[in-house]
């Protein structure tokens, strides 16, 4: 039998299966097509941008390995991404760091940093029918050191306070562009590797900072706060933990970040957002996988992923919450890595569009608690792949493990010559 031909069969007896449960597949498909992922630019080399190609990693995050075939030129990093994004079913957005600007081979310094140098990026982006998203880049820089929005030095605090509104503003531009607002993440790796004598010092001056940041208002750019736990050498303490950004966001209305490796192992990020919801005027994912610690492992189709693509479709908060990637692997090719990520992620959004939530919350109401287990428990053998396979299929993407001969093709062919 021809692959297409049974893929369209075990298709029609997918829906069939869930309609039985009440759940009408095409309409799972519809939304799944509209949901964007926000691509992190970063996985194609490793955090290492157009800035400074000799220069470390800093900041408390770390990439292992040296798989050949990194991306060292802008040229190179949009066709990894281009790759990656060919089989991938769906539209989605790239999220650039401020460190991958078009600099032409010019020294621009962090507070210097324009607009102008990501016009060929929001281009290319056009070109490309992709919207662009952006971050601030305050680590793997002299200026880094362990403090730098939070730092009590008043010329290295501007420097980044100088940096940030820059980013904001090129957001703005960005977002202005593509007619569409433009993500700004602010992550920084503020801390230190032991207790400080002051915590409350340094969370003072970074509200101060973050205060005068955002004095400016835009139109079209959101910004959005990351929160973590601890970074590499930045063990004990974080200025901007959750609960400092929790309160910020809440008190400021602004979009906090949650950063699925960026919480102890057993705490439950799917339940933040409910809260979240509530509090703050929208949700930024950085989906990554932690192995047991923040170590922006690719990201699989795991439980974790699952209760937290449950929880928003639960929610029904799609035009609330934006998706966005978030983790370095260079111990394997980088666009597998990409594309492993991108298709787990939305495999985990089509199993929860498949779920039959009114049936289950009905359940609840009634308090037939036998009800909802037993069909939670079912519903983990519905022939989902099949849904799965059609989705790629529509889409004109690989289906199932077909990616990987495109991989190692586009291995062979460019990666491997570098
Ligand atoms: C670090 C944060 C942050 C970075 C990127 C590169 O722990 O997760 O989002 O990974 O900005
Ligand atoms: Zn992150």
């Amino acid at each position: 039998m021809k692959k297409e031909t049974s893929i369209k069969q075990a298709y029609d007896m997918a829906v069939e299966r869930y309609a039985a449960i009440g759940v009408n597949v095409k309409e799972a498909i519809k939304q799944l097509q509209d949901i964007s992922l926000s691509l992190h630019c970063w996985q194609t080399d490793d955090v290492t941008g157009f800035e400074n190609q000799n220069g470390s990693l800093t900041g408390g995050i770390q990439v292992t390995g040296n798989y050949p075939g990194r991306a060292r030129t802008i040229d190179e990093v949009r066709a990894d991404i281009l790759k990656a994004t060919s089989l991938i079913a769906g539209k989605h957005r790239l999220s650039l760091h401020e460190i991958y600007g078009d600099f032409q081979g010019k020294k621009v310094d962090r507070n210097e940093v324009e607009p102008v140098h990501f016009k060929s990026w929001m281009e290319w982006a056009k070109e490309n029918d992709m919207k662009l998203d952006f971050n601030s880049t305050s680590f793997s820089h002299p200026k880094s050191g362990n403090l730098t929005l939070a730092n009590p030095d008043n010329t290295i605090r501007n420097f980044w306070i100088e940096h940030t509104k820059r980013c904001r503003w090129i957001s703005n531009e960005m977002g202005k562009y593509q007619n569409d607002p433009c993500m700004l993440n602010i992550w920084i790796h503020d801390g230190s590797k032991e207790v400080p004598a002051n915590r409350l010092k340094y969370r003072q001056i970074l509200k101060k900072s973050l205060d005068e940041i955002f004095e400016t208002r835009y139109e079209n750019m959101k910004d959005c706060i990351e929160a973590k736990l601890f970074g590499i050498g930045l063990e004990s303490y974080t200025v901007g933990s959750y609960d400092f950004y929790l309160g910020y966001g809440a008190k400021n209305n602004k979009i906090v970040t949650l950063d699925t490796g960026h919480f102890h192992l057993t705490e439950s990020i799917a339940d933040k957002v409910s809260s979240l919801l509530l509090f703050t005027p929208e949700i930024m994912l950085h989906v990554s996988r932690p192995v047991r610690w923040d170590s922006d492992h690719v990201v699989i189709l795991n439980d974790d992923l699952l209760d937290l693509a449950r929880e928003i479709v639960r929610c029904k908060a799609f035009s609330r919450v934006h998706i966005g990637l978030d983790y370095f692997d260079a111990t394997i090719n980088r666009i597998g890595a990409y594309v492993i990520g991108c298709r787990a992620t939305q495999k985990a959004f089509l199993l929860a569009l498949l779920e039959p939530s009114e049936t289950l919350q009905q359940y609840e109401a009634e308090g037939r608690y036998f009800e909802r287990l037993a069909l939670q428990e079912e519903l983990k053998s519905l022939p989902w792949s099949a849904v799965w396979d059609m989705f790629c299929l529509q889409n004109n993407v690989p289906v199932g493990e077909d990616y990987m001969s495109d991989i190692e093709k586009y291995e062979k062919e460019v990666t491997c010559k570098r």
